[in-house]
């Protein structure tokens, strides 16, 4: 195992969006020798709710956006790491208007490593496992660190397009990088544009879950938590220009994971409508984390998904003044795309 690192200073990129705010809680909660510097755009997947209420002197707010090289020299220098989690992230979104995926995800990782070069920071990459493309259903293999890149989606490219640099930059400037490739993350504050809290809000207001293509696409699915203290483990004992798969062996499904979802909620498993599917919607995704539980002694703690998901059900019943301001406008444009 490499020398561990000490981060106290460090930048979090789309730190008010889904992980990257859950992030933040848990270096909060479990690291109280690190300071965090938030750095967001705040775009319709943002929102600094998700880490209200944090210590003021231990997490700060910059908005901003990546891409802006004038900001990054202002905030970067007295950093010690970069954690990158700032991204367009949802692939329908990217199928109706690709153009920010490309801005954001990779231009934005360049001008990040960029700063990192200028200013010698350390510099960590969440990526996902959809840019190795997806496996058949009844496909033994999963994906390892030496699969092959093959992204379908405009979302996946893009992600697969920003490891590439990453890559590059590692080896020919030499910026002390690590990249980690996680599968499908579930729990409090996802956006309710994607699957599990956009069916739980559904099933609240009444209307009907919607299910792509013939369900049997499957996810391989790890909570949030889980996969903060994965990407802690890496950025701390990981090894420079390596990538780390993360994943906690959750392969379901949609149709279980929706069903699962109406019975927790009390209603009738059959009591969705099925809808057109994603175009280029990927199978199946499957990891295997051997080497981050092997190399760097990770294991997931919250491998029960029923429970899971009844927690964060209860997170969206207990929250709705959190997810009500972006539902009407995330279903009226799931409406127009027929889904
Ligand atoms: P999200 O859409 O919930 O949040 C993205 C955050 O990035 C938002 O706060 C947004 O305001 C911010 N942002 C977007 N563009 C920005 C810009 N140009 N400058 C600064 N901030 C900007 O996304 P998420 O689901 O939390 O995903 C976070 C990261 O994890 C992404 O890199 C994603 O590819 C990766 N990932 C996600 C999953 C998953 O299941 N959601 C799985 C594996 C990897
Ligand atoms: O209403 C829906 N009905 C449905 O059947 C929605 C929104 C989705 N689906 C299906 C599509 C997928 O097979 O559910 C599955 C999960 O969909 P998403 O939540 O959109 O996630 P996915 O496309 O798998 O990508 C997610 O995991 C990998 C994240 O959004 C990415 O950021 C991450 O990289």
């Amino acid at each position: 195992m490499a020398e561990t690192f000490e981060p106290k200073n460090i930048i979090v990129t789309g730190g008010c969006g889904f992980i990257g705010s859950n992030f933040v809680h848990h270096v909060v909660r479990e690291h109280p020798e690190v300071h965090v510097t938030v750095l967001d755009k705040l775009t319709y997947a943002g929102n600094p709710e998700n880490i209200a209420g944090l210590p003021v002197d231990r997490v700060e707010l910059v908005v901003g956006d990546i891409c802006d090289a004038e900001l990054l020299d202002r905030i970067v220098p007295g950093h010690d790491a970069i954690v990158h989690y700032a991204a367009e992230s949802h692939n329908d979104n990217s199928i109706a208007d690709p153009e920010p995926f490309v801005q954001t995800n990779v231009v934005g990782t360049f001008r990040l490593l960029e700063a990192c070069r200028k200013y010698d920071v350390r510099y960590h990459h969440v990526s996902t496992d959809e840019v190795y493309g997806d496996l058949a259903i009844d496909d033994p293999a999963r994906f390892t660190e030496e699969t092959p890149y093959k992204p379908s989606s405009p979302y996946s490219s893009s992600k697969a397009s920003s490891d590439m640099l990453v890559r590059a930059w590692t080896r020919t400037y030499g910026i002390r990088s690590t990249i980690s490739n996680c599968s499908n993350n579930y729990g409090p504050y996802q956006h309710v544009e994607k699957f599990i809290p956009r069916q739980i809000t559904n099933i609240i207001d009444g209307i009907r879950p919607k299910l792509y293509g013939d369900g049997k696409n499957v996810r391989d699915w790890i909570h949030t938590e889980d996969h903060s203290s994965a990407v802690w483990t890496i950025l701390t004992k990981g090894r420079i220009g390596e990538t780390y798969l993360i994943g906690a062996d959750g392969e379901k499904d949609n149709i279980t994971v929706l069903r699962a979802i109406l019975k927790a909620m009390g209603k009738p498993e059959d009591d969705f409508d099925w809808v057109r599917d994603r175009p280029g919607h990927d199978r199946r995704y499957a990891i295997d984390s051997t080497k981050l539980r092997t190399e760097l002694g990770w294991q997931p703690q919250h491998t029960d998904f029923e429970s899971g998901l009844e927690a964060t059900i209860a997170w969206y019943r207990e929250h709705e003044d959190w997810w009500r301001p972006a539902k009407a406008a995330t279903e009226a444009k799931y409406a127009k795309q027929g889904q």
